[in-house]
Parts: C-alpha cells; sequence; structure tokens
C-alpha cells in the first residue's frame, strides 16, 4: 500500500511539510482548485503542484478529484465539449506522472452532513449525518455549504439545475454515467492513469436526487460498464459503510481480487438505530467498522493501491477544515500503519 494524505494546496491551514513528518507517507492527494468544473487543468498548474509536493519530499500521483460537469451527469448535448476537457485533463495529468484519478458521479452535491461539529462526550467534534434534520434541510435556500460542495451554486442556478434533474431516473444516471466512462476509459488506458470513482456518500438519494454507486449490486454493474482494470474503484468505507446492508470486510477482499481498488479511503462511522450515523476516530472500538478486518481483507488480496485516512475529528482545539484538521487524520494513519505492519510482518494466514 502507498500511504497518501489529502491536501488542499497553500490555502490548506495544514502545512505539507507538516504532512511529510507523518511515518510512511507516500503521496500527496490533491488537485487544481482554481479551475471551474468541466474546464481544462494548465499544464503550468499542474507542474506547480507536482513540484511543491515533490519539493515536500512526496509523491505526486493521486487527484482527488478532477470534477465531472453537471452537463455530463444530466447528459446534454453539451456534455461533449466538457468530456473532451476531461479526456485531455487525464492526458495531462498522466503526462505529469498522475497514476489515479478520483472522481464521482453524484448529482449536484458531493458528501453530505447536516452538522459539522457536534460535540463528542470526549470533547472532540465531528461531522454527523442526522436523518431528521436532514428531511428538514432545504437545499434550494442557497444557504448550505459544505466543504465537498460546489460553491459557485447561487440560488437561481441551484433551483435551475434541480428542475434538470426533476427529469433525470436512476437509469438515465447509469446511462449517462456509461456514455462517460465510454469516452474516458480508453484515454485513462492510454495514459496510464487508473480511475476511481467515489461511492455516493450517503450511499441513497438526498433530497430527492438519484444516487446509484451505493451497494455490491451498483458497484458489479459500475464495474462492467466499461470493463477495464483502468475503470476503478476508490473504496470509501465511511460512504459505503455508513448503512448495514454493505458488508465492508467482504466488499473490499472482493474487489481487491477483482484489482479493482485503486484507491482506499478508510475511516469509521457510527451508525444510529435510526440510520443516521456520526463521523468517529478510525480506531474499531470508536465506530461501527471492524478497520483490522478491512485492512486484512484487502493485503490478503494483494492490495497495492494508495490509502489514505479519511475525516478526521477535530481534536487538541485545532480549527480547520472540517473533516480535514492534521491532528485526527495523522492519528489515523499511524493506526492504518500499526494495522498493515503487523499484516506485512505477521504474513497471510487462512
Ligand atoms: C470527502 C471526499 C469526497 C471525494 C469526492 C470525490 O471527504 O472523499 O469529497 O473527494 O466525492 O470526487
Amino acid at each position: 500500500m502507498k500511504l497518501s494524505f489529502r491536501w488542499y494546496g497553500e490555502s490548506d491551514p495544514v502545512k505539507i511539510e507538516y504532512i511529510r513528518q507523518i511515518p510512511n507517507m507516500h503521496s500527496i492527494v490533491t488537485a487544481v482548485y482554481d479551475v471551474p468544473p468541466g474546464e481544462l487543468w494548465s499544464r503550468e498548474s499542474i507542474a506547480a503542484l507536482k513540484k511543491r509536493t515533490e519539493e515536500a519530499g512526496l509523491h505526486f500521483e493521486v487527484i482527488e478529484s478532477v470534477p465531472v460537469h453537471e452537463d455530463i451527469k444530466l447528459g446534454k448535448p453539451t456534455r461533449e465539449r466538457y468530456i473532451a476537457n476531461y479526456q485531455e485533463n487525464i492526458r495531462r495529468l498522466g503526462e505529469a506522472g498522475v497514476r489515479c484519478i478520483c472522481y464521482n458521479f453524484m448529482p449536484v452535491f458531493d458528501w453530505t452532513r447536516t452538522k459539522l461539529d457536534k460535540p463528542l462526550p470526549d470533547g472532540s467534534n465531528a461531522l454527523v449525518y442526522e436523518k431528521e434534520d436532514l428531511e428538514k434541510m432545504d437545499p434550494l435556500t442557497g444557504e448550505l455549504n459544505l466543504p465537498g460542495w460546489d460553491a459557485s451554486y447561487t440560488k437561481e442556478s441551484l433551483r435551475a439545475v434541480f428542475d434538470e434533474y426533476a427529469g433525470i431516473t436512476e437509469e438515465d444516471l447509469w446511462e449517462n454515467l456509461r456514455y462517460f466512462l465510454s469516452k474516458i476509459i480508453p484515454v485513462a488506458e492510454e495514459a496510464d492513469v487508473k480511475m476511481a470513482i467515489h461511492p455516493d456518500d450517503p450511499p441513497w438519494p438526498i433530497f430527492g436526487l438519484p444516487r446509484i454507486i451505493t451497494c455490491e449490486e451498483n458497484l458489479d454493474r459500475f464495474l462492467k460498464l466499461v470493463d477495464s482494470p483502468y475503470n476503478g474503484l476508490t473504496f470509501c468505507t465511511g460512504s459505503l459503510g455508513c448503512t448495514k446492508t454493505n458488508d465492508m470486510v467482504k466488499l473490499v477482499g472482493k474487489y481487491t481480487a477483482m484489482g479493482r481498488i485503486h484507491f482506499l479511503h478508510v475511516r469509521n462511522v457510527k451508525i444510529l438505530p435510526d440510520g443516521s450515523f456520526e463521523e468517529s476516530g478510525h480506531y474499531s472500538g470508536c465506530g461501527s467498522l471492524d478497520i483490522p478486518a478491512i485492512l486484512k481483507a484487502a493485503y490478503d488480496n494483494g492490495f497495492d493501491g494508495y490509502i489514505r485516512p479519511d475525516h478526521g475529528r477535530m481534536i487538541w482545539g485545532e480549527t480547520g477544515k472540517p473533516g480535514y484538521g492534521l491532528f485526527d487524520r495523522a492519528l489515523g494513519a499511524a493506526y492504518l500503519n500499526g494495522i498493515w505492519e503487523t499484516l506485512e510482518k505477521t504474513g497471510k494466514e487462512g
């Protein structure tokens, strides 16, 4: 496994130099953040990110994310221009040494939570999804703003895009995804860049918008849309694992054995009785997932991709980007290192 860590660029309160100090750190996971979805990333911006990463002693091999323009998800005729740009971004990133691109196909909103700083009994705070609160939320007020969301929407443009989705069924979304993949995977193969779709978070429809990258049946269907090793997964334990119906250990083992997990996002979640969930410390005892068993399933099936600790809580008084502080993610990285090293030293067992 290659340990990696997400970094939001120079404006990130977490310095790249600090990331380097985490033992066994291999790669920075980053992106060009000042280009709107669908547009080209300049070679200069890519080269600057690479230089900055390498000067910090780390590898520049993973991008999260190259966002997919909404017109592609909606299957509008204007998608052609955005797909051509996407293809070109894959080529440019491949030339710069990037080997894995994470992206998602969630309509309008990326990961969604109802509260970003719920106090936990130990004095830390964390991101939570409370079912009841979600049902009361109105995304069209334009007042919501989560860190993963496209901040460029105005109230009016948000309403317009919601209206467009009113006519889009899950099957339409599948077809639009298939079309997109049929255009980009051949380019990814040529550029030697593994595409790794991120599951929907949470893995069910929200605000009446369809979501399809949610469960084993749909992951199987996704992988068959274009049956190439370059069409793979960012397997996110916290996203898929916030419903008990997804068996994380089984799925990690299965998709690793198929050679289709290129990027592993590891975090723990505590599933609550009403279907809500809280993000928790990475340690298994803090949440509902068995993290050593998940990593063992990856290890036993020969996982050699990128892995990163995912969202952390805010601890030790740290403030910053919700989910993306330094301290708790660094604890997560150390925990992953400990488990992985133990697996390596004790070898494969039945
Ligand atoms: C959440 C992240 C996601 C992910 C995108 C990929 O913290 O894992 O925002 O980056 O869904 O496009």
